[in-house]
């Protein structure tokens, strides 16, 4: 049976998503964003109980080896279906969910059978032995601006030779470009540091015009987690700022291209005695600080307008 005591292959999670969706044939649906580079399909689900809900995408495990961002992501499906909480069931009836627990198919796969440590995709590179592009800096949006990638294809930052190089970015820009209306608020959920992290990535010279709101955001995001008893802190802020300048990422690109006012990357627990290899045990309490923190994002959000 499929839990959240230990973390699952991708044939597991997509069996397991597959169990979901007949579960909840009047509430969820499949979509897919498109073929990874070995030809994988890139799924995600949608949980709608009305028409016409504001949306929210999330998008996960677009880094291989953050295995807690997918995990997270399978309990917050499964919450938002089987919780019996008010707040839960208001913020799962009142939203559309668009979400992708696994978008990195290749490269999680990869991280499993090979290498526990793969962040990139898995695509080779045309001239050089290195392989993969890290799929967090491929984005048309100030790509391989500076120094917030690599042009290096060994490197673990690799932008890739141009914008949208890996099938994976461009099958995502495709999609979502498709259904930019249906969206409001987009998450990227990402391992490890504690941080929620908003726009810019690009640069720390200059701010969003409503960094102020993004900001407040972010304070009652971290409040919510901090409070829970294991009183985990999250820092928040702009990429470029608390954390480095990285360019190209997704959430630039959803946040800058697409217009979109609230887009956050989340990075889970913990501050590095793990890092990316969080124990199991540790699964859960996550879970639990990303629920609290996400009914404070959305409640913030919608008291800001
Ligand atoms: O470097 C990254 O891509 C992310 N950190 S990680 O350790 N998970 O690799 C941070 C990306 C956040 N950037 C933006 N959203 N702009
Ligand atoms: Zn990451």
């Amino acid at each position: 049976p499929f839990g959240w005591t230990k973390y699952y292959e991708l044939s597991e999670i997509e069996a397991w998503l597959d169990s979901i969706l007949a579960a909840y044939p009047a509430v969820t649906e499949e979509f897919i964003v498109g073929q990874s580079y070995e030809g994988r399909t890139i799924r995600g689900i949608k949980i709608s109980h009305k028409a016409g809900n504001p949306g929210i995408f999330i998008e996960s495990n677009i880094h291989a080896r953050e295995w807690i961002t997918s995990a997270s992501a399978t309990w917050f499906i499964n919450e938002l279906l089987t919780s019996q909480e008010p707040a839960v069931r208001n913020l799962a009836e009142s939203y559309d969910w668009h979400i992708v627990p696994v978008f990195n198919v290749d490269g999680f796969e990869y991280s499993h059978a090979k290498n526990r440590m793969w962040r990139k995709t898995r695509q080779p590179h045309a001239t050089n032995e290195c392989i993969g592009v890290d799929a967090n800096r491929n984005f048309d949006s100030h790509w391989l601006e500076n120094n917030g990638a690599s042009s290096n294809p060994c490197s673990e930052t690799f932008a890739g030779d141009v914008p949208g190089s890996e099938p994976e970015a461009k099958a995502l820009t495709e999609y979502l470009k498709t259904i930019e209306n249906e969206f409001s608020v987009y998450i990227s959920f990402h391992s490890y540091g504690q941080y929620l992290l908003s726009p810019y990535g690009h640069t720390k010279e200059e701010f969003p015009d409503n960094y102020d709101d993004l900001l407040e955001i972010g304070e009652a995001f971290a409040t919510a987690v901090e409070s829970l008893p294991y009183g985990t802190a999250y820092r928040y802020g702009s990429t470029a700022d608390v954390l480095y300048v990285a360019t190209g990422t997704s959430v630039d690109w959803v946040f800058n291209e697409l217009n979109k006012k609230v887009a956050f990357t989340i990075e889970y627990r913990d501050q590095g005695r793990y890092g990316f290899i969080l124990p199991p045990v540790q699964i859960l309490p996550n879970c639990q600080e990303l629920m609290a923190g996400m009914l404070a994002l959305i409640d913030k959000t919608e008291e800001l307008g």
